[in-house]
């Protein structure tokens, strides 16, 4: 083969790839956007704790700090003490998701300062503890559990999965009517039927403290934290688990 064919045969080859490579990124990105299709809040952690989902739930910050993130990016994850720290988001009328539910975050739990440390919770309403939804990640065993209360005949719709403190983990909740998901680094871990919709909570949202509990903090880092009013179809959970 001559030279000249041979670096028109390596041109050739070197565009199809470049289509290819940004073909799969186009397909990422749309894939990423579809995703975030009933997003309500979304706290990537750049730097802020503000809602990048524009929704305006921005969170203040009561002494939780800025810190790397599992990809070493500084000021990219927020660190809490288990003692004080926690972000409140506020009050929506959209954070009470009415029929479905889902929650993703990433989570490094360092130990447990309190029992039943919450990840994200929006539970409480007066005297009512049984409203609302929340992540956590519970002491005994330890678990993760994500928690959704209901007004149909389960009144407590629940999943949980077993994990160790002092690594990075994946957790969604998702809650489709029908059923209560919990999943890990992107797999379906448990999966329990429940029926109802939503209670609203009149609480605000909070990161890293159990607004209706209020001793109970989280000491460890979080970060990435998506809330959504549909379920996410576990291809979703799987795709969100790589970023
Ligand atoms: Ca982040
Ligand atoms: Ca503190």
């Amino acid at each position: 083969m001559s030279i000249r064919k041979m670096v028109l045969r390596a041109g050739a080859l070197a565009v199809s790839l470049l289509f290819l490579s940004t073909c799969s990124f186009f397909d990422t990105v749309i894939g990423f956007f579809d995703t975030m299709n009933g997003v309500v809040a979304s706290f990537p952690f750049n730097g802020n704790a503000d809602d990048e989902s524009r929704r305006g739930n921005d969170g203040t910050v009561h002494g939780a700090t800025l810190v790397a993130d599992r990809h070493g990016r500084p000021d990219s994850a927020y660190s809490f003490d288990g003692i004080d720290d926690y972000i409140d988001a506020g009050d929506a009328e959209m954070l009470n998701t009415g029929e479905a539910l889902s929650i993703t975050a990433w989570v490094y739990v360092r130990s447990f300062t309190t029992t039943w440390p919450p990840i994200v919770k929006k539970n409480g309403s007066g005297a009512a503890e049984y409203t609302g939804y929340s992540l956590e990640c519970n002491n005994i065993g330890p678990h993760f559990g994500f928690y959704v209360c209901l007004d149909g005949p389960d009144l407590l719709g629940q999943s949980g999965v077993a994990y160790s403190p002092g690594r990075w983990y994946f957790v969604a909740g998702v809650y489709d009517g029908t059923s209560c998901r919990i999943y890990l680094d992107g797999e379906l871990a448990s999966s329990q039927p429940f029926t109802g919709g939503l209670i609203p909570s009149t609480n605000h949202l909070c990161i890293g403290w159990d607004p209706y509990h209020s001793d109970r903090y989280f000491d460890g880092v979080i970060d990435d934290i998506y809330i959504f009013d549909r379920a996410l179809a576990g291809f979703e959970v799987e795709a969100l688990s790589h970023r």
